[in-house]
């Protein structure tokens, strides 16, 4: 017997009290958009949705058509049900609050609407990722102030990956779970319960064009790896880089294997390039739940306290035992 997202968000819902009725709702619509979003990413060509939109996001990036459809439908599809105070996405400079002709609710919806846009016209993987806080200020109008908490305090998390299957993976703090688009009923099925990542690993993923501008730390790392059976690892690695997060932690939940995005020298002045509330957070959040690990370089990602939405954090994530590896090469450099 299959058992559908619904399902499984009522029965985590009347079991364990994980979540609430109205939390049920939020991820039951953000389900929904994401199916609209792949059927949107599939047309491809066909509906006249690839190519650039001509203009920029917050963070300089040109914007894909399809970056800005995946955000109108997030947003369209979230903005009337009542769950929701506000919104944040990578598209969007300011928070999006509720219009006051829909009831407001308590949850905050952070999110990369389509995350890995330069594939997007390459027909490589793309996906959308997001995350799910409570506003914790009451009487005041919902502010960017709320939304500056820490990944600690989320209570969903998830991403849906667009490649060979349209799978969403999620976690509300009690383990992770994929469920795989059955495109004839329509339905997410669930077909991947309580997902581990094996601890040790072979495989790294890392933009190696960076090389010359990495932090010590790093290329040792990677140099140690490339060394394979000659060098102090003793085993040989294999290296993927897919330039979606999205498609990258999804091979990394599912074999294993370590992601690293790191500080390096081209622009001194950013922590890294990935940010940090609706990229790192979740996706850190689901690496912890599923056994992983994922810091900084330094600390816990979830640990960070965000002094604005859009910063930009440094990511080492996966299997734990490369995690720690490679923190220890940046804290403890003398070992
Ligand atoms: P680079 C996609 O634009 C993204 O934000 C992540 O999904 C991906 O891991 C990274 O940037 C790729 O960056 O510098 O290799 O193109």
């Amino acid at each position: 017997m299959s058992v559908s997202l619904s399902r499984y968000l009522v029965e985590k819902q009347r079991a364990k009290g994980h979540i609430t009725p109205e939390l049920r709702l939020l991820l039951e619509v953000v389900a929904r958009a994401c199916k609209g979003i792949s059927h949107a990413v599939t047309k491809g060509a066909l509906g006249g949705v690839l190519g650039s939109a001509h203009s920029e996001n917050v963070q300089g990036e040109v914007q894909k058509k399809l970056d800005i459809i995946a955000n109108e439908v997030l947003i369209e599809a979230n903005e009337w049900g009542g769950h929701l105070a506000a919104m944040a996405s990578e598209e969007m400079e300011e928070i999006h609050v509720v219009p006051n002709r829909y009831p407001q609710g308590e949850y905050l919806l952070l999110f990369d609407p389509l995350d890995g846009s330069s594939n997007i016209d390459v027909n490589v993987s793309i996906g959308t990722i997001f995350s799910v806080l409570k506003k914790t200020s009451t009487g005041s109008e919902v502010c960017t102030q709320d939304f500056l908490q820490s990944g600690r305090n989320q209570v969903a998390a998830g991403y849906c990956v667009y490649g060979p299957q349209t799978t969403l993976v999620l976690t509300v703090g009690d383990g992770v779970e994929m469920f795989t688009l059955d495109k004839e009923q329509g339905s997410f099925i669930l077909t991947h319960e309580n997902v581990q990542i094996p601890h040790e690993t072979q495989e790294f993923a890392i933009n190696m064009s960076n090389m010359r501008h990495w932090d010590a730390p790093v290329k040792r790392y990677v140099d140690e790896c490339l060394a394979g059976t000659e060098g102090v690892r003793g085993k040989n690695f294999n290296m993927r880089w897919i330039a979606s997060m999205v498609a990258d932690v999804h091979r990394i939940l599912t074999r294993g294997g370590v992601f690293m995005y790191p500080w390096d020298k081209r622009e001194p002045h950013k922590p890294g390039k990935l940010r940090l509330m609706y990229e790192a957070n979740p996706m850190s959040w689901l690496v912890e739940q599923a056994g992983g690990a994922s810091t900084n370089g330094v600390k816990p990602i979830l640990d960070i306290t965000p002094t604005s939405l859009h910063e930009r954090v440094s990511v080492v994530l996966g299997s734990k035992a490369e995690v720690d590896r490679i923190t220890a090469y940046h804290t403890h450099p003398e070992h």
